[in-house]
């Protein structure tokens, strides 16, 4: 199914006259402390994030997974997922490939269905952490850190390949997530699996085109879980230095030990220029993969901050950042839960560009830190859905996405069309 403008423009019909009282009100106040709230919408609608091709499905648990009915069973129906988000919010305009879950059979008549919902394609994303049917070596024991060459060569290839579908679909990045790790002590030389994870990564690197971009992914346990080769932030850095100019850390929220202070990992990678990508989601204990803004908001506000000091004191030419939700779905509706974690993203962008960075800087210089605390606040505790609800507005998306999606029953449509126990590709 697909929405179409006329669904979309009665919608905004019956909210517009709420809409326009709201962003009026909010428009005077912020103007008073020497905002332009239309600048801030503008911002906003510029913001877009990719949905991978994994996530439109039920997400399971190593316990089980409830299939949500009416799952995309096909790339062509998940793009057509994709569709209906960014018809819907206009944030989504762009799709994560995973492979092998998800090969393009025919890239042309692929990219020709995601150009017809407006949407372009990020980051592909290897994967050496499943074996696949007929696959010769094992990737049991890891991949690119394997003490077997054979395995390290076929793992180097896999990415090889991956790049070459990305350039047939116009991708110019690739995000290596490495499973690799030690489950016990003394299973691996821990400085000698590094070591071939540097080389690997260096003999993908060295056939990365010169317009594409390399993405190193870390995080500090799961599925192994005594050590990790690419554990933290500092052991991408270290690989994405050594690799080049054109490999970057990638940042996902979930991969980070219990109160890691994101925000600092944000600034310290924006201030060399190497912070390539960022995954979204949420997490309360470890790599829970909630919704994104459900839990910690507050710290989504203050890495956004930093994301939006970053791009505005760029001195290190830190490039644009490849943004990406990586979730996983149990109980709720995939649909409705990316359509959530859209607005947490716009939400936490919005109140940071909301910050009055001069006025913060004076605090900092005074060492205020109750002065700071209340910049901070002030702008976290401003109701900014009103400039969330305009920039949608104003590029053709619903003022309430999340209200028309139900009230136009759209599960209940791609269930009827897909069938209740269709099951897509992914984790
Ligand atoms: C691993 O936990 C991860 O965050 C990587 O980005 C994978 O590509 C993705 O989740 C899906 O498993
Ligand atoms: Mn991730």
């Amino acid at each position: 199914m697909r929405i179409d403008a006329s669904q979309i423009a009665d919608h905004n019909k019956k909210l517009l006259g709420g809409q326009r009282e709201a962003y009026a009100f909010l428009q005077r106040q912020l103007a008073r402390k020497g905002m332009n709230a239309d600048k801030i919408t503008g911002q906003l609608a510029g913001l877009q994030a990719a949905i991978p091709s994994w996530a439109l499905g039920a997400g399971g648990t190593r316990f089980g997974r409830f299939s949500i009915g009416g799952e995309p069973g096909s790339l062509e129906q998940k793009i057509d997922d994709i569709g209906l988000l960014h018809a819907l919010t206009r944030s989504a305009g762009a799709v994560s490939l995973h492979i092998p879950w998800d090969i393009p059979g025919d890239a042309r008549a692929i990219k020709e269905r995601a150009a017809s919902h407006h949407i372009v394609f990020d980051a592909v994303n290897s994967n050496t952490f499943q074996d696949q049917p007929g696959q010769e070596h094992s990737y049991k024991f890891g991949s690119l850190c394997h003490t077997d060459e054979a395995v390290r060569e076929q793992a180097i290839r896999h990415n090889l390949e991956v790049v070459g579908t990305g350039k047939e679909l116009g991708s110019k990045s690739i995000t290596v997530w490495l499973a690799d790790g030690a489950s016990f002590p003394g299973q691996h030389n821990l400085r000698g699996a590094l070591q071939r994870t540097l080389d690997s990564l260096k003999a993908i690197y060295r056939h990365l085109p010169d317009d594409w971009r390399m993405y190193i992914e870390y995080k500090p346990y799961e599925p192994n879980f005594y050590s990790t080769v690419i554990q933290d932030w500092g052991t991408s850095y270290l690989l994405a230095t050594e690799c080049g100019d054109k490999a970057y850390t990638l940042v996902d929220l979930g991969h980070h030990l219990p109160n890691t202070n994101i925000e600092q990992i944000v600034a310290t990678l924006m201030m060399k220029g190497k912070l390539g990508g960022f995954h979204f989601n949420d997490s309360k204990y470890g790599d829970d993969d909630l919704t994104v803004g459900s839990i910690k908001p507050y710290q989504l506000f203050l890495i956004f901050n930093e994301l939006v000091y970053g791009m505005e004191n760029n001195t290190a030419n830190n490039p644009p950042l490849a943004w990406m939700i990586d979730a996983s779905h149990n109980v709720k509706d995939p649909l409705e839960d990316l359509i959530q974690s859209l607005e947490a993203i716009r939400l936490a962008y919005a109140q940071a560009l909301l910050i009055d960075n001069k006025a913060l800087e004076e605090a900092q210089a005074d060492n205020d830190a109750t002065r700071a605390q209340e910049i901070l606040q002030d702008a976290f505790r401003t109701d900014v859905r009103p400039l969330l609800r305009e920039a949608r507005l104003r590029s053709g998306a619903a003022i309430e996405p999340l209200a028309l999606y139900r009230s136009l029953e759209v599960r209940k449509k791609l269930v009827r069309e897909r069938g209740e126990k269709t099951v897509a590709t992914g984790l």
